[in-house]
């Protein structure tokens, strides 16, 4: 079954993680259409639907069509992920916005990463339940059974 993924990442809040966000939406596609794909590019202002942005540019018609477009996809993904490690308001709104909606969601985060904050928000770590995972991990591919199990549950909830 092909699932749909939302994938929450940081933009404007830093892109220091922008190649890991590539690497781990690439492991996603094996299980489903990732709706955020360009979170991952290089410049995700060059996707197709954003060309015109800029990445300091504030502009209040273009953040609204922005909005919409996110919130309307979180709302028809199957499941979120979301990477934590770089502290975003955006990310953390999307996450806000899932939990909400009671989605499948996993969050994940890199303890030895050296942003300098104290750890994850406790409003992340607080919110853990069946639904709601948190994975800690060093190297991507450290996620391929986290990725496999979340999938797995996913696909017997919707048998
Ligand atoms: O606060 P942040 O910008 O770091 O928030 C990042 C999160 O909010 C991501 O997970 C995105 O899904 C969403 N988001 C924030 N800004 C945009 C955006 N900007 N386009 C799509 N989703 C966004 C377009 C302009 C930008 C490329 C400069």
């Amino acid at each position: 079954m092909t699932h749909r993924i939302y994938f929450c990442g940081s933009i404007r809040a830093g892109r220091q993680d922008a190649e890991l966000y590539q690497i781990l939406i690439k492991k996603l596609q094996k299980y489903g259409k990732v709706l955020t794909e360009h979170i991952g590019l290089n410049e995700p202002w060059n996707a197709p639907h954003l060309s015109g942005f800029t990445l300091g540019q504030e502009d209040l018609a273009k953040d609204k069509c922005i909005f919409k477009t996110d919130t309307d996809w979180l709302a028809s993904a199957d499941v979120v992920v979301a990477e934590c490690t770089q502290p975003s308001l955006g990310v953390g709104f999307e996450l806000g916005f899932a939990w909400k909606l009671n989605k499948p969601t996993l969050c994940l985060y890199r303890p030895l990463n050296g942003t300098g904050t104290a750890g994850l928000s406790a409003m992340i770590t607080g919110a853990a339940s069946d639904s709601w995972t948190i994975t800690h991990y060093n190297e991507p591919d450290e996620l391929d059974q986290a990725f496999e199990q979340l999938f797995q549950k996913l696909e017997l909830t919707k048998n």
